[in-house]
C-alpha cells in the first residue's frame, strides 16, 4: 500500500479513536469542546500514523499501538495550542482556522492544552493495565514519551527556540532546536510503535536513527513551507518565522540549500533501514514523501 493511502486510512482510524476519547458530552463542556476543537481540527496525524506503521512493519498487532498513537497526538495537539499562545508564537491561524485561544480565550486554551497532556498519560497507563503481556512495554513507552515531551525533549527545544529569537544562531543550536522541539516526539512515536509491535533492540536502535532523521527533515520542510509554501495549503500565516526572527534552516542557509539538507536527512532516514526488507517500504516512502510536502 502507498504511504499516502496508508496515511489517509490510518488517520481516519486515529480520528475515530480520538473522537471517542474526548467525549463531546463530558462536563465541564467548555474545556472538552476546546480540546475537541484542536484535537479534531484537521491535523495530518503524521506522528500517530508513524507509530502504527512502525508497529505494523515489525509485524505487531496494530490495535495494541492505538493508545500509544492517540497519546502522542494528544501531546502534539497540546504543544500546538500552547505554541500558538501570545506568550509563545502568538499565531491567529492554524490549519486554516482561528487558533484555540482566539476562539475560547487564553485561559481555556492553556487549560485545554494541560488537559490533553494529562489525558495522554492516562491513556498510556490504561493501556499498560489492559494488556498484561504488554505492561512492561507500555511502561517503557510511557517513560520514553514523557522524556521526549519534557525539558530534555520538546520543551527543551522550545525553550532554546524562544531564547534564540532575534539572535544569530550557531548551526549546532539550530540542530538542537529542531531535534528536540519537533524531532523528539516523532522519534518517540516510531520507537515506541516498534517497541509495542515486538521489535528487537537492534531494530529499535535503527528505528531510532530513522526517527531522528525523519524529525529533522520534517522540521526543515516545515520551515521551508513557512517561506515558500501556500497559505491555502498550510492553513497558517506565512512568513511568521521571519517576522519573529526565528532560527530556521532557510534563514541560515537559504531555501535552496535547506531543500538539499532536507533531502539529505530523508536519505539518511531511508539508509537507517538498510537492514530491513520490503516490509519497511512504508517507512521508507513516508520519509521520501517529505520532499514533496505541501502542508
Ligand atoms: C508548556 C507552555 C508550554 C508550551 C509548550 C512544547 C511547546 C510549547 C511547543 C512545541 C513546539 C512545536 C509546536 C513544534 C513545532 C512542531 C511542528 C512542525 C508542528 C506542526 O506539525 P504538523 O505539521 O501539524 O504535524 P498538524 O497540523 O498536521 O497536526
Amino acid at each position: 500500500m502507498s504511504w499516502d493511502l496508508y496515511l489517509s486510512e490510518t488517520a481516519a482510524l486515529v480520528e475515530a479513536e480520538l473522537d471517542r476519547l474526548v467525549a463531546e458530552t463530558a462536563y465541564p463542556p467548555v474545556v472538552h469542546q476546546a480540546m475537541r476543537y484542536s484535537l479534531l481540527g484537521g491535523g495530518k496525524r503524521i506522528r500517530p500514523v508513524l507509530a502504527l506503521a512502525t508497529c505494523e512493519v515489525v509485524a505487531g498487532q496494530v490495535d495494541h499501538a492505538v493508545p500509544l498513537a492517540c497519546a502522542i497526538e494528544c501531546i502534539h495537539t497540546y504543544s500546538l495550542i500552547h505554541d500558538d499562545l501570545p506568550a509563545m508564537d502568538n499565531d491567529d491561524y492554524r490549519r486554516g482556522r482561528l487558533t484555540l485561544h482566539k476562539v475560547y480565550g487564553e485561559g481555556v486554551a492553556v487549560l485545554a492544552g494541560d488537559a490533553l497532556l494529562t489525558e495522554a498519560f492516562a491513556v498510556l497507563a490504561e493501556a499498560a493495565g489492559r494488556w498484561p503481556h504488554l505492561q512492561e512495554k507500555y511502561l517503557e513507552a510511557t517513560v520514553r514519551v514523557a522524556r521526549a515531551s519534557g525539558s530534555q525533549g520538546m520543551i527543551g527545544g522550545q525553550v532554546v527556540d524562544l531564547g534564540s529569537e532575534g539572535k544569530p544562531v550557531a548551526v549546532e543550536t539550530l540542530e538542537y532546536i529542531h531535534l528536540h522541539k519537533t524531532g523528539a516526539l516523532i522519534q518517540a512515536a516510531v520507537w515506541c510503535g516498534g517497541l509495542i509491535g515486538g521489535a528487537s533492540r537492534a531494530q529499535l536502535a535503527e528505528v531510532d536513527v530513522y526517527g531522528r532523521h525523519f524529525g529533522l527533515a520534517f522540521q526543515i520542510t516545515d520551515d521551508i513551507l513557512d517561506v515558500a509554501g501556500s497559505r491555502a495549503e498550510t492553513g497558517k500565516d506565512l512568513g511568521s518565522d521571519k517576522r519573529k526572527e526565528k532560527a530556521t534552516y532557510p534563514a541560515l542557509y537559504g531555501v535552496e540549500h535547506a531543500r538539499e539538507l532536507a533531502a539529505q536527512e530523508v536519505q539518511q532516514a531511508v539508509k537507517a533501514l538498510d537492514n530491513w526488507g520490503p516490509e519497511a517500504d512504508l517507512l521508507r516512502e513516508a520519509a521520501r514523501s517529505l520532499i514533496y510536502r505541501r502542508r
